[in-house]
């Protein structure tokens, strides 16, 4: 196992569900971490929160990643130590409403689209170099079971996560021979504010996404990240499809009566 004590783990949405889950499970690891995220107040929290308990070194940043000049300055201006970023798993993401495509709302487009794949793709064109230039890195990408079968009203969101698919696999083609691993790790159903998120605070909507049934928990898709992320230098995991057992596609989930 790849040993991951002073190692630097740049996470993006790291203030909820997966990318918080990531946080905890590698500072338990003695990992160092940039934490990033456009709620500032919770990353600070979380930050002496995890100092206090693993005794690790936390820079904690607000980060919309939507926003190219705010992601380069970020990266350009950290502190050289912290510029030795040795894992970046690009978490930051959302769905938003559910609607079929002729009704879709271009708002919700363009902040699916800018946060999911063009986000996704800022932070990594920051950082890469960075790694490239050390000789070493591994990105890892959340993607989705939705970036891997379209559902009904998913159209867009779908698209993004088919978008991110298709990078996890063009960064590996571009990137093997500059020795940095790439990886993606694919979820089912998690409980998280996702689906808040997706139904704009309709907490009752949110809900009866995982009514009668078991979800997955954040904390079992950053078991399969810190897998992914530990295995020897010579072994590369390209793509972890994880979902409940209660889940065999986006459309068919097995829930209590
Ligand atoms: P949450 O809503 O719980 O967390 C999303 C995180 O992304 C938050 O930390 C949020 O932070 C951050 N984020 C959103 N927009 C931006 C932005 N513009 N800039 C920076 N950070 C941003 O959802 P999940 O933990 O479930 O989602 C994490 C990833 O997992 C997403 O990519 C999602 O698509 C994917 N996923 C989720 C599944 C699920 O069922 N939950 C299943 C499959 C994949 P803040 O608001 O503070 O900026
Ligand atoms: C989140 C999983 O099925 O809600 O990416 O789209 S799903």
């Amino acid at each position: 196992m790849d040993k991951l004590s002073n190692k630097i783990i740049f996470i993006t949405g790291a203030s909820a569900g997966i990318g918080k889950a990531c946080a905890e499970a590698f500072a338990k690891e003695g990992a160092n971490l940039i934490i990033t995220a456009r709620r500032i107040a919770i990353l600070k929290k979380l930050s002496q929160s995890l100092i206090k308990r693993y005794k690790i070194k936390v820079f904690a940043a607000k980060l919309d990643v939507r926003k190219k000049e705010e992601v380069k300055k970020l990266i350009s201006s950290l502190p050289s130590v912290w510029k030795k970023i040795d894992i970046l798993i690009n978490n930051a993401g959302l769905a938003r409403g559910f609607a079929d495509i002729d009704e879709g709302d271009y708002k919700d487009w363009d902040e699916m689209i800018d946060t999911n794949v063009k986000g996704l793709l800022y932070v990594s064109r920051e950082i890469l170099p960075l790694m490239v230039k050390r000789k070493k890195g591994h990105v890892i990408n959340i993607g989705s079971v939705a970036g891997h079968v379209v559902y009904p009203k998913g159209n867009v969101y779908n698209a993004t996560k088919f978008a991110v698919n298709a990078l996890t696999r063009a960064m590996r083609l571009d990137l093997y021979e500059k020795d940095i691993r790439i990886s993606s790790v694919d979820p089912g159903l998690v409980e998280t504010e996702f689906s808040l998120v997706r139904f704009r605070g309709d907490k009752e909507r949110a809900r009866k996404v995982y009514e009668g049934l078991s979800p997955l928990t954040p904390e079992d898709i950053a078991d399969a990240v810190l897998y992914c992320a530990t295995r020897p230098k010579h072994v590369n995991i390209d793509e972890i499809i994880i979902t409940p057992s209660i889940q065999a596609s986006p459309m068919h989930i097995k829930r209590k009566e």
